[in-house]
C-alpha cells in the first residue's frame, strides 16, 4: 500500500517532520510517499494563504496519482482543497483537522483545539462546524505562535503550547485535546505526559484512517460531486 503525504506549504523542514509522524504511525508494509507544495507560501496562516497553497497541492496529488498511491492525507490543519483533492484522487483523501477532530470525537465526549495564530481560530471553527462536531468542541485556542517557530530550534513555541493546553484542561473541563497545526506533530507524546490529557495529532491519525479505508478497498465515490474534473 503506498499513502501519499502532502505538506501543503514549502517547508521542507515541516515535511520532514510529517512524513516522520506518519510512518511512526503506519502499519508494516505501507509506503509514505511524502511530498511538499512547490512554490506555496513557506506556512499556511489564514485564507490568502491557503488559496497559494492550492496549486502545489494539487499538482502534487496529480502525481500522486500517476505513481498509483491508494490514499492521499492532506497534511494542513486548514484542510485546503479537499474537495478538489478528492475529485483528482481514486483512493481515499482526508485532511488531518477532519481526521484529528473525529478521532476526538470517538476517544472523549469534548475536546479543545489548541492551534498556532489567533487567525487560524476561526478557519477551525469554520471547519469543525462543517464536520458536525461543535456540540464536543469546547474551545479553538490559540498558542500565539507563528506556523514557523515551530522550525526554530531553541524557540519556546512547545513550552507556549503545553501551556495553553494546561490552560484547556483547567478552563474548558475538555477530556481530549488536538493540535491544531501538522507542524506539532513531534510533539505529541511529550505534550500529553506534561499535560496528562489524551493528545491528539492529525497526521498520526489521518495516515491511519486512510490505511484502513484503502485497506478495505474503498475509493473516492466519483458519483457526482467528486468525479473528475470536466474537460474543457
Ligand atoms: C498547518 N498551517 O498545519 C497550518 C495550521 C496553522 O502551514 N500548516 C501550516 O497553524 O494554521
Amino acid at each position: 500500500m503506498k499513502i501519499l503525504v502532502v505538506n501543503p506549504n514549502s517547508t521542507e523542514s515541516m515535511t520532514r517532520k510529517i512524513v516522520e509522524a506518519a510512518e511512526a504511525a503506519a502499519s508494516p508494509g505501507v509506503t509514505i510517499l511524502g511530498a511538499t507544495a512547490a512554490g506555496a507560501p513557506p506556512s499556511i496562516e489564514g485564507h490568502f494563504d491557503e488559496a497559494m497553497s492550492l496549486p502545489g497541492l494539487l499538482a502534487q496529488v496529480a502525481a500522486g496519482e500517476e505513481q498509483g498511491v491508494d490514499g492521499i492525507v492532506v497534511a494542513c490543519f486548514d484542510d485546503p482543497g479537499i474537495g478538489a483533492c478528492r475529485e483528482l484522487a481514486t483512493g481515499p483523501v482526508l485532511g488531518i483537522c477532519e481526521a484529528a477532530v473525529k478521532a476526538a470525537s470517538i476517544l472523549a465526549t469534548s475536546f479543545s483545539v489548541v492551534t498556532t495564530l489567533p487567525r487560524a481560530v476561526p478557519v477551525i471553527e469554520h471547519l469543525i462546524h462543517g464536520y458536525g462536531l461543535s456540540h464536543q468542541c469546547r474551545r479553538v485556542r490559540s498558542a500565539a505562535i507563528p506556523v514557523l517557530a515551530l522550525e526554530e530550534e531553541g524557540s519556546d513555541a512547545r513550552q507556549k503550547i503545553r501551556a495553553e493546553i494546561q490552560r484547556a484542561v483547567e478552563e474548558d473541563h475538555c477530556e481530549a485535546v488536538v493540535l491544531g497545526c501538522a507542524g506539532m506533530a513531534d510533539l505529541t507524546t511529550w505534550l500529553s505526559q506534561e499535560t496528562g490529557i489524551p493528545v491528539i495529532d492529525g497526521v498520526s491519525a489521518a495516515t491511519r484512517m486512510i490505511e484502513a479505508l484503502a485497506g478495505c478497498g474503498l475509493q473516492t465515490s466519483k458519483i457526482n460531486a467528486y468525479a473528475h474534473p470536466n474537460r474543457k
